[in-house]
Order: structure tokens, then C-alpha cells, then sequence
């Protein structure tokens, strides 16, 4: 559990280091089924073997990658039981104050080593119009140790609450990184200067940000890879977005405005009435060590 000191800490800031969630053990089997699941890449999965939703670069550069991998947790168990990591979901009801808790999507942030490309700066929520309200929050954590060589994320403390900007961030080329000029936050605002702050994060810790928190990451231009799971939840109050289009769409069979919290097997339900969900006895039983 998040002390009320760190939830305040998020509420203010929209952005929070959780702490270490997961033991070394457990980064190496992660580490090891990624460089599975990546040699397999996007057609290497047989008809009707379980597969990620989504392999891609997300950079669009060849010289300098971004491996992104959507719902990586379908084709590995080991990622289908991070799901489960309680402290994990205990601090998102805990920063989204909410008892329900459902998976939106994960997602692999692989920057290889000396050419790794750059995440430019966004704001999670714009990019996925099939959901509302805007309330998610994402726990992205760590299989390497990250820091500023290897690029890790930059937030934007305070941003989230200064509305959607996300056309403006687009328009901040990867040149201008991590400087954000020209925007005047709301002047009432709790924290109300632009200031981006780099965002280490330890292997097997979890940081947190809001899904309008403004973030990007540089290079990797280390000699390590960086390697890291951003695991995008849903609250109970996510309703479906019919004339919204993202990746997931095509897995929800809901009418505009139904709850998401009926839109099936690719969306697990992690916490219900502020309890965490026991891992599904088909998932205990994939554990390796
Ligand atoms: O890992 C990164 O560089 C960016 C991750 C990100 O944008 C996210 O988790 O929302």
C-alpha cells in the first residue's frame, strides 16, 4: 500500500516512484520471455498459438527503435501473472481512488542499446478515444536499471491537470527535447510552471503517471538495453467510446456508452470493491520458479 503521503504526492505531482514490486528472479524470467516472444517477432506465432496483439517500432526509424509490444501478457504467462502484482493494483485504486480495477493494455517500451530512439512528448489519455471519462492511470516498470544514458522517461510534474495538450506536444519535434517552450499553464493551477524532470527508475521498481501527465524519453545511448512494461489500467467508470478507434477496439463488443467492465477476455478484471483479484488458478499454475 502507498502511504496518503505518496498519494498526495501523485495527486499533486501525477507522477510518483512506487518502489521495487519485483524480485530479481522475477525481471530475468520477464527479460527472458521478451527476447522470446521479439525472435518470434509479428508473423512467427502459429494459427491459433496465443500471440501479443501488436509488434511494432514505435519510432517509424530503423536506426533508431522503439520496440513496442501490445498485450505482450496474451502470449506469455510470465506477463499474464505481472497482472497480478498486488501492490501494484492496491496503489492504482489507491491513486485513481477507485475499487475496480481493470487491465487496458500493456505495452513494451525496448530501447536497444547505442541507437535506441526517443518517445516524444504525449499525454496517454488523448490517445485513446474509445475509453471515458479520462481517469486511467499506468504503472510502468522497469527490467533494467533506467536512467538518463539509457533514456528514461521525462514527466512534466503538475500537467495532468492542465486539460489536453496534445497537439501542442506533438508539435515539440524530438530536436527540442526535453525543452518545452511557448505553453503558459493555467495561472491557478497548483503547480503552474513548465518544468520536465528526468525519471529514473530502478530494475523492478514501478513508477506511476496519470494519463495526462505530460512524458517522452530520449536515446538509449548506452551500451544496456532499456527495457520496461507500462501496464495501462482501466477504473469502473471507463465506459466505451464507439466512434474512437485504437488498437483494442476490435476486442470490444460493447454499444457506445456500455461499461468497459463488460468487454471480456482481453480486459481482466484485477480488483473488485477494493479487493485485488486472486490470480485465476490457469495462471498460478504457468509459475516457473
Ligand atoms: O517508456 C517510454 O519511453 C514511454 C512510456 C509511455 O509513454 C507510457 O508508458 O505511457
Amino acid at each position: 500500500m502507498l502511504s496518503e503521503q505518496q498519494v498526495k504526492e501523485f495527486d499533486r505531482n501525477g507522477c510518483l516512484i512506487g518502489g521495487k514490486v519485483i524480485s530479481d528472479d522475477e525481471v530475468d524470467e520477464l527479460r527472458d520471455e521478451l527476447d522470446r516472444v521479439i525472435s518470434k517477432g509479428q508473423s512467427g506465432f502459429a494459427e491459433g498459438e496465443a500471440k501479443p496483439v501488436l509488434i511494432s517500432n514505435l519510432s517509424g526509424k530503423a536506426d533508431a527503435p522503439v520496440w513496442q509490444i501490445v498485450n505482450i501478457w496474451e502470449a506469455s504467462p510470465a506477463f499474464e501473472r505481472l497482472l497480478y502484482t498486488k501492490p501494484v493494483i492496491e496503489a492504482i485504486s489507491q491513486l485513481t481512488h477507485q475499487p475496480d480495477i481493470q487491465i487496458w493494455h500493456d505495452q513494451i517500451q525496448y530501447k536497444p542499446p547505442k541507437h535506441g530512439g526517443v518517445n516524444n512528448w504525449h499525454q496517454d489519455a488523448p490517445y485513446w478515444p474509445v475509453l471515458a471519462p479520462e481517469t486511467p492511470v499506468t504503472a510502468w516498470i522497469a527490467l533494467d536499471e533506467v536512467d538518463e544514458s539509457n533514456g528514461c522517461m521525462f514527466m512534466v510534474p503538475g500537467s495532468h491537470k492542465w486539460g489536453n495538450h496534445i497537439k501542442f506536444l506533438e508539435s515539440h519535434s524530438t530536436d527540442t527535447y526535453p525543452h518545452l517552450k511557448d505553453f503558459t499553464p493555467p495561472a491557478d493551477a497548483e503547480i503552474n510552471r513548465v518544468k520536465a524532470v528526468p525519471w529514473p527508475v530502478r530494475k523492478g521498481e514501478v513508477s506511476f503517471h496519470h494519463s495526462m501527465t505530460w512524458h517522452g524519453s530520449g536515446k538509449n545511448v548506452s551500451d544496456r538495453p532499456r527495457r520496461a512494461i507500462a501496464l495501462h489500467f482501466m477504473t469502473g467508470e471507463a465506459r466505451f467510446v464507439a466512434n474512437g478507434q485504437h488498437v483494442m477496439k476490435k476486442f470490444i463488443n460493447l454499444k457506445d456508452g456500455e461499461p468497459m467492465s463488460m468487454a471480456g477476455n482481453h480486459f481482466p478484471q484485477l480488483a473488485r470493491g477494493g479487493r485485488v483479484m486472486p490470480m485465476p488458478e490457469r495462471v498460478k499454475a504457468t509459475t516457473a520458479r
